[in-house]
């Protein structure tokens, strides 16, 4: 039986949204036809899928570093690019999703969830999508937005049923030898188990899995030994097995002293699942105590001798040899009920969505909000726009083509930008940012007065970019004014426009 890799840290990136085109239909004594330039197509999204056909996280402890396919770029004669295939991960039942810093995304248990964890760039919008009644012929696209980048942890944590656990050496990996069809290593030094073993064991009707942990010394909790670390894999399990050498040559141990020890090392165990619903803390779990060597003479009467103390516990105490079987078959009917009893109590758990998107997937703001703050950065006083729309926006400008940047500017404008920032203090020439200060697109602000369709030059000129006067900052105050009053007409129009459907708009 396959043993499991515990915890990768995965690399993915969404693939590219293609650029859109800019190009004019050509047509016999039609030398501009009109614009028919292709959308870009989006990339694909990397998403994990819940499958039982993948036991581990081995491949991508191979492969970490995962991508989708970028989108291809539209082309001329209304030419579409096609979108990037998605990337679809497998991984095992009990996988859990956080973020680089450790935060939970996503706690996968049910067969077919699904989850993206990088969302392909959206592809651009060509030239014909962009025309508009004023705006005829574009001669710009919208470029591809870039996919989204991102670092996840995926732990494993199985879901054995019951978990064994116990000094190096106890018989923890023999007994699941002895009870399943496992295969897993066993030797007479400690630690001879370094990652968890699981195996099926098949009780009448009932059917278990049953884990063991590396064994756990005194001080686990401090770190000593390999223990602890892996308690995390038998963290779901509903019954907790103690497995005792009742035949140690070790002086100062035997079975009684040995369970506490592990109690109490148990009793240190902090969950990070504990945020979890429904989560039990693992010192609440059932148990169950499995006295183990029962075949050696010498063994067998330290468990007739403990045998009370062991059963003052209040546990079912079961006196076993994995080497001759001898008890096996009781200890085995009897966890299976252990378990059913643990199953027949968990409450009905409702079917996962099949595509979860929770808001902390992405990074990206989700909501529309869109605010505006004056910020201080390197001794200089700066606008700061933030919002997803106008970040995507900046994404998707082509900052060397003046008219692409006009209709960045109208864009802004129609989405209240630039009343935000004359509420918050900005002036005509002042500089602000567009996300955050450090990726962000800095630029001095210049308000648009027209809805800048009017002010078309030739294709791929805007002429609010030509000239370039410089003013001084009372004037720029007064043109302001001016400009402010001017607006409001221009963006009735703009309106107008729109809900007569010539406006076209892809977050609209
Ligand atoms: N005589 C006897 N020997 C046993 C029995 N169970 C296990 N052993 C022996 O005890 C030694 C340790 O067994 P393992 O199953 O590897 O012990 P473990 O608890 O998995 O140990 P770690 O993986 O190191 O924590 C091996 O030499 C086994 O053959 C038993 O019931 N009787
Ligand atoms: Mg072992």
């Amino acid at each position: 039986m396959a043993s499991f890799v515990d915890r990768v840290t995965l690399y993915v990136t969404g693939g590219n949204g293609g650029h859109g085109a800019a190009s004019i239909r050509r047509e016999k004594y039609k030398p501009l036809g009109g614009p028919d330039g292709g959308n870009g197509g989006d990339g694909g999204n990397v998403i994990l899928e819940v499958s039982d056909q993948t036991t581990s996280l081995l491949d991508y402890h191979h492969l970490p570093h995962r991508k989708a396919e970028n989108g291809t770029p539209g082309l001329g004669g209304d030419g579409e690019g096609r979108n990037g295939e998605d990337v679809v991960l497998p991984v095992p039942i009990g996988t859990v999703v956080k973020e680089a810093d450790g935060s939970l995304i996503a706690d996968l248990t049910e067969v077919g969830t699904r989850v993206v964890i990088a969302e392909g760039g959206r592809g651009g919008l060509g030239n014909a999508a962009l025309a508009s009644r004023k705006r005829k012929a574009p001669g710009f696209a919208l470029k591809g937005e870039p996919g989204e980048e991102r670092t996840v942890i995926l732990e494993l944590k199985s879901v054995a049923d019951v978990a064994l656990v116990g000094f190096p050496s106890a018989g923890k990996s023999s007994l699941i030898a002895a009870m399943s069809a496992a295969r897993p290593k066993i030797a007479d030094y400690p630690f001879t188990t370094l990652v968890p073993n699981l195996g099926v064991v098949q009780a009448g009707e009932i059917r278990y899995t049953i884990a063991d942990v590396p064994g756990l010394i005194p001080g686990a909790s401090e770190g000593k030994g390999l223990g602890l670390e892996f308690l995390r894999h038998i963290e779901r399990s509903s019954v907790i097995v103690h497995v005792l050498d009742a035949a140690t040559f070790e002086p100062e141990r035997d079975p009684v002293s040995d369970l506490k020890t592990i109690e109490e090392e148990l009793a240190q165990y902090r969950s990070d699942l504990g945020e979890l619903e429904g989560y039990v803390p693992l010192g609440e779990r059932p148990r169950a105590i499995v006295v183990n060597k029962i075949d050696i003479p010498d063994g067998r009467d330290m468990a007739h001798m403990q045998s009370e103390e062991l059963h003052a516990f209040g546990w079912p105490v079961f006196e076993v040899s994995a080497v001759t079987h001898e008890g096996l078959k009781e200890l085995s009917f009897a966890l299976a009920k252990m378990v059913q009893d643990h199953r027949d109590s968990m409450p009905e758990i409702e079917p996962a969505p099949t595509v979860l998107r929770p808001q902390a997937i992405g990074g990206r703001e989700r909501d529309e909000v869109i605010t505006v703050r004056k910020v201080s950065h390197a001794g200089q006083d700066l606008f700061q726009v933030r919002g997803r729309k106008p970040e995507r926006w900046i994404l998707q400008t082509d900052f060397a083509n003046d008219e692409a940047v006009g209709y960045l500017a109208d864009r802004l404008s129609l989405a209240g930008v630039e009343d935000l920032l004359a509420q918050a203090g900005a002036l005509p020439g002042d500089p602000v940012v567009i996300g955050s200060i450090e990726d962000g697109v800095i630029f001095d602000w210049e308000p648009t007065m027209e809805t800048g369709a009017e002010l078309l030059g030739p294709r791929g000129s805007d002429m609010r970019f030509e000239g370039g006067e410089r003013l001084t900052r009372r004037e720029r105050k007064a043109r302001f004014h001016e400009r402010m009053d001017a607006k409001q007409a221009a963006r009735d129009e703009l309106w107008m426009d729109r809900e007569a459907g010539v406006w076209t708009d892809p977050d609209e």
